[in-house]
């Protein structure tokens, strides 16, 4: 099982259900319809080459449980809407939290800096040098990868999807 988490209204809903369409590149622009998730989301996503993958979204507004599901998670997703810049600092704790935790020290991570599609959002190197995100990584036990992306307009949903295909193959390879 994948963890999805990150704080509410960042567009976790919005990614599983554009991870659900298998057709990555025909995403338009409309964005699914979604309400704020209370609770936790398990969805399938059948990603590249037929794999079925489970992912378990955890609502924004459920952030103090979100460590229950640490200990059966094997890859873990954070996502940054880096539109709103007053949650930057929320985001930064909260994923600090995360790396910080026993039960994640060898999972691998990756951070998505999502609602890239709208104009006033930070740019990577902003978000960066905010989080001090480079160093984040560079204490981290985990192996962490970040990625710009937009549910909206699919920009580099494919190398999401991909991502956690390489995760399942990964505990596959580990459990058999
Ligand atoms: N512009 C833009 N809006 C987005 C994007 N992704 C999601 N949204 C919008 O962000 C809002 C919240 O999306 P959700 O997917 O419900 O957010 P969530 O992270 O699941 O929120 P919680 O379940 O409350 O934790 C919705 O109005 C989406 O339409 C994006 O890439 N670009
Ligand atoms: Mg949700």
């Amino acid at each position: 099982m994948i963890l999805l988490v990150g704080p509410t209204s960042v567009g976790k809903t919005c990614l599983l259900k554009r991870l659900q369409n298998p057709n990555l590149s025909s995403v338009k622009e409309d964005l699914p319809a979604t309400v704020p998730t209370v609770g936790t989301n398990l969805v399938t996503v059948t990603s590249l080459k037929k794999t079925e993958i489970t992912l378990r979204e955890m609502g924004g507004a459920m952030g103090p449980i979100w460590h229950n599901y640490y200990k059966e998670a094997h890859a873990i997703i954070f996502m940054i809407d880096v539109s709103r810049h007053t949650q930057v600092a929320v985001s930064c704790v909260q994923l600090m939290n995360i790396l910080a935790h026993p039960f994640t020290q060898t999972v691998c991570v990756l951070v998505l800096l999502n609602k890239t599609d709208i104009p006033n959002g930070m740019t990577r190197s902003e978000l960066e040098s905010l989080m001090r995100l480079d160093e984040v990584i560079r204490c981290a036990t985990q192996k962490i990868t970040v990625l710009e992306i937009s549910a909206k307009t699919g920009h580099n949903l494919e190398k999401v999807a991909r991502w956690v295909y390489d995760q399942n193959k990964l505990e596959e390879s580990i459990a058999t």
